[in-house]
């Protein structure tokens, strides 16, 4: 480690070079400073929303556009995910923690068949939990099996979808269309949500609702519940 290394510290920032230093560490994929930052920004009273959308997600914003010119590749992004889940570890408590005393239901959420990416739907729970619902993760690479399965065995509310590919968006249709076919649509409210999907595509797979980002999902979800009490 040079000197100058040795000397720096995250603690000499200011707020906006911080934010600035975790994108930058966060597109490096060091994730213990990842976390000392974020640790650093909290401790000076700075909102857990500001956090998260400006230093973390604002990082892995410039990590998708170098990810998708060729510039970062696969083992590079799977290290700047991680820095990401290092400082979204520190946020959970704060978003989550529950702000109203009854919760509004179960919500079961996954990501479809074929995909793997985690992180937006990861950070759609907690703003669910933090809106008062209990969340059930079914995790990535979800068949339609594992929805049915779940809607069985835990009778949420709403089950939501998450997917990051072109290729495998559709494949929401590919459950909402079974969901039909066995009468579940009057029992279960559906939402789609993920990067690629717009309105458009989740009123053409027939969704009910559609997630543009984790603050507005949290929203609609509880809108949806409070409308249907
Ligand atoms: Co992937 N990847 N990736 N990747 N990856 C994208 C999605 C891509 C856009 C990158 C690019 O080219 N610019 C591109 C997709 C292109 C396309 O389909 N048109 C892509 C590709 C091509 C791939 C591979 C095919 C690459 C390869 O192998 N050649 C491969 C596919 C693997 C697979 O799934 N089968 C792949 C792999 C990976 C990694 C494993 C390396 C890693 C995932 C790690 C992980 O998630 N644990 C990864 C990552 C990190 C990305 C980018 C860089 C970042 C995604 C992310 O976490 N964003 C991404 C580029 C990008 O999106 N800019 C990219 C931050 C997150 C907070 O946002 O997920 O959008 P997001 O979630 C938001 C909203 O979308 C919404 O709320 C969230 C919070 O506000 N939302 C919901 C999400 N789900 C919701 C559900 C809801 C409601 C709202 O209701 C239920």
């Amino acid at each position: 480690m040079s000197e100058d290394q040795e000397d720096f510290d995250l603690n000499d920032l200011d707020n906006k070079e911080l934010v600035e230093q975790i994108q930058d560490d966060l597109y490096d994929g060091l994730d213990e400073e990842v976390a000392e930052g974020v640790e650093i920004l909290l401790g000076r009273g700075i909102d857990a929303n500001d956090v998260l959308g400006d230093a973390l997600v604002g990082g892995m914003k410039v990590v998708g556009e170098d990810f998708r010119d060729g510039i970062l590749f696969v083992p590079e992004v799977l290290k700047c995910a991680a820095a990401m889940k290092s400082g979204m570890v520190l946020l959970r408590p704060i978003l989550a923690k529950s702000a109203i005393d009854i919760s509004l239901g179960k919500f079961v959420i996954g990501t479809v068949k074929g995909d793997i990416h985690d992180i937006g739907k990861n950070l759609v729970g907690m703003m669910l939990e933090g809106a008062g619902f209990e969340v059930i993760d079914l995790g990535i690479n979800n068949p339609v099996e594992n929805y049915l399965e779940a809607i069985d065995e835990h009778k949420p509310v709403i089950m939501g979808m998450s997917a990051l590919l072109t290729t495998t968006m559709p494949y929401m249709g590919v459950v909402i269309e079974e969901f039909d076919k066995r009468g579940l649509m009057d029992e279960v409210h559906v939402m789609v949500g993920g990067a690629p999907l717009n309105q458009e595509f989740a009123d053409a797979i027939g969704a009910p609702a559609y997630g543009r980002d984790a603050a507005r999902s949290a929203e609609l979800a509880a809108a949806y519940v409070e409308a249907n009490r």
